[in-house]
């Protein structure tokens, strides 16, 4: 066995396609004979080429994109947004890391959201999803996980900025996040995908792993806290919700409890978690819940056997978990297997009132090729599924599998597009939502090889748009990207209204704007220095191309507090604050408030300027403080 799964994880580990195409048969299954060959989908291709999609890709110099992309940033720990189809970076949005630019992570109003973990410089940040209403995207928050340092944080799409951020109790590694698509996002929910002891103290070993659990984390979506975590057998991965409001997913790899790669992918089958909502509600209710680590979250108890949670067992450390818009199947991603199974959510109540076995909620397991992981959907039943060992992206229908597997003669594979190279994720148009429109899938490759300039031994990933408008899947656009595009939504631009200049009462800077009437400063129009025993509080105003402060004067080791109002209104006049020397730095947009604070610890003058172009007299956008020996 431990031969036969060393041989399993070179094939992983070996990234070179060709390779893996020449010895596919090694990787599990054996039977890899696809319904059609590579040649029969070539001469399909020709055929076709007159019903290839009709989108344009070209979005002209001046015009607007039809839809907003949120990508992860992966390990950057930010989020991103595209235009689609042009596929232009829009902005960066920082969520878990640092940013120079803006002044993430160096404002006193970015540390008070990033809170108890802001002393954290890292995230990983894998997968963003759009708070809906009945199953379609709403407009209001966009969600992003942490697998680093198991948080969840919220970004708010009026502003586009990041405004709440929750550190998970209890679990270790927040891996795959949903929303709650009906009837609204209620609640979100996230993976913890590494095992680890219930009470995590220190007093347990690493041989008996007897009490190491993974947790399924739910969130109150609007106030950003735990709403209640229920404890599972298996570890978990992917999640997803249904569009009926009543049940969760969740796919589990490590089935097997396993602390090293061999145990890990020992099982032919693990199982996908299927968690029942309001069972979940009315045992929390009852009080049917214990607490670990001398929190107060209530975990629930899912094992097997729990009235809570049901486990169908599908083949092979599967990945992804996607449900089709129509909220008729899951589609469970095989990864080690080349199939996807199919999970038919009219049987879900029935399982759940044990009149059917879970075996039985499987209702086909269509072979696709070598390394699904994630699955995509149009509007006219078909599924998109990207095979990371093929490098390829399987197009299927869905009824038509499951008419084969009933035994009907028919070919569910579509066609098989190479792209390049490994995709992991894939997503369509609204495709997560009952608004999929079958226009554009874009696949996120992790490797891009040789289609690009290269650029050192680290290379960029590879985003490549595909039309899906016609019968036949066609490659539009490279698009090159920094670390790393885990997950991406594409949302239809109507859906969103994004603010042009703050509002002064944003809660986004409150505490702020209450700091100065304490020290009896109106924002909007005083210039002042107030002195609290060695604490400085600078309030000055800025509209272009001037401070409202031309210089000020502090002591040596003062902790000084410089607030910045924006009174510019023009859209787009976005100034800056830097201290020159002291690695302070931030952005305030139009008519906000921003501020920050640093130690005045060289003594003579420094000058301070504005590093955000404003206009042409911007070079003089600047003034002197004078620390005082
Ligand atoms: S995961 Cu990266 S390829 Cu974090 Cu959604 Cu599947
Ligand atoms: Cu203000 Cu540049």
């Amino acid at each position: 066995m431990q031969d036969k799964n060393t041989e399993k994880q070179t094939e992983l580990q070996n990234a070179d396609r060709r390779k893996f195409m020449g010895k596919s048969a090694l990787l599990g299954a054996g039977a890899v004979a696809a319904p059609m060959t590579a040649a029969m989908f070539t001469s399909m291709a020709k055929a076709q080429a007159a019903e290839a999609g009709k989108n344009s890709p070209f979005v002209h110099p001046g015009e607007l994109d039809e839809y907003y992309g949120f990508w992860s940033g992966g390990h950057s720990g930010e989020v991103r947004i595209l235009g689609i189809p042009s596929m232009r970076e829009l902005m960066r949005i920082p969520v878990f890391n640092i940013d120079s630019a803006t002044g993430w992570g160096i404002t006193n109003e970015s540390k008070r959201i990033r809170g108890e973990g802001d002393h954290f410089l890292a995230g990983d940040a894998h997968h963003p999803h759009m708070s809906m209403t009945d199953g379609r995207y709403n407009g209001k928050y966009v969600f992003i996980n942490d697998k680093a340092n198991t948080r969840v944080a919220r970004i708010r799409c009026d502003v586009m900025k990041t405004d709440k951020i929750l550190t998970i109790p209890n679990a270790q590694a927040i891996h795959g996040l949903r929303v709650q698509k009906v009837p609204y996002t209620k609640y979100i929910f996230c993976n913890g995908e590494f095992e680890i002891p219930l009470n995590n103290d220190g007093k347990e070993s690493l041989e008996d792993v007897s009490t190491y659990r993974s947790l399924f984390n739910v969130i109150d979506a609007e106030t950003l806290e735990m709403a209640f975590q229920v404890m599972v057998d298996g570890n978990l991965d992917n999640a997803e919700a249904d569009f009926d409001g009543k049940y969760f997913a969740a796919s589990s790899y490590n089935s097997e409890m396993g602390t090293n790669l061999g145990e890990m992918i020992t099982s032919e089958r693990d199982h996908i978690v299927f968690f029942d909502l309001a069972r979940c509600e009315a045992a929390l209710k009852a009080g049917n819940f214990k607490t670990y680590n001398g929190n107060e979250v209530p975990v629930l108890d899912g094992r097997k056997g729990s009235a809570l949670t049901r486990y169908v067992p599908v083949p092979k450390s599967p990945h992804g978990i996607n449900i089709s818009p129509d909220g008729k199947y899951f589609v469970a991603n095989g990864k080690l297997s080349p199939t996807v199974s199919i999970i038919d959510t009219s049987k879900l109540d029935d399982l759940f009132n044990d009149k059917i076995k879970p075996r039985d909620t499987v209702i086909a397991e269509p072979e696709l090729g070598l390394g699904p992981l994630h699955t995509a959907f149009d509007n006219r039943g078909n599924a998109y599924t990207t095979l990371f060992l093929d490098s390829q992206i399987a197009k299927w229908n869905i009824e038509d599998a499951i008419a084969h597997s009933q035994g009907q003669k028919v070919n569910y594979l579509r066609q098989k597009l190479d792209v390049h190279y490994q995709p992991g994720h894939n997503h369509t148009s609204q495709g997560e939502t009952r608004d999929a429109d079958g226009k554009w899938l874009v696949a996120l490759s992790k490797f891009s090889k040789d289609r690009y300039l290269p650029v050192g031994p680290l290379r960029p990933e590879n985003d490549q748009l595909i039309d899906i408008s016609g019968d036949v899947m066609k490659l539009v656009h490279d698009g090159p990207t920094y670390a790393e595009p885990h997950d991406c939504v594409l949302v239809h631009r109507s859906k969103l209204k994004p603010s042009k200049v703050w509002t002064r009462d944003d809660s986004f800077f409150a505490e702020t704007v209450a700091m100065a009437k304490r020290d009896g400063v109106t924002l909007e129009t005083d210039n002042k220095v107030i002195r609290d025993g060695n604490k400085v509080r600078v309030y000055m105003t800025s509209i272009a191309p001037n401070f409202g402060l031309n210089e000020f004067k502090v002591k040596l080791g003062d902790e000084v507090t410089v607030v910045v109002t924006n009174l510019d209104q023009v859209e787009d006049v976005t100034h800056g604050f830097c201290m020159t020397n002291h690695g302070v730095q931030m952005e305030i947009s139009p008519q906000a408030t921003a501020s920050v604070t640093f130690i005045a610890n060289q003594p003579g003058v420094q000058w301070y300027y504005c590093n955000w172009f404003c206009h042409a007299l911007h070079m003089e956008m600047r003034g002197r403080m004078l620390v005082e020996a």
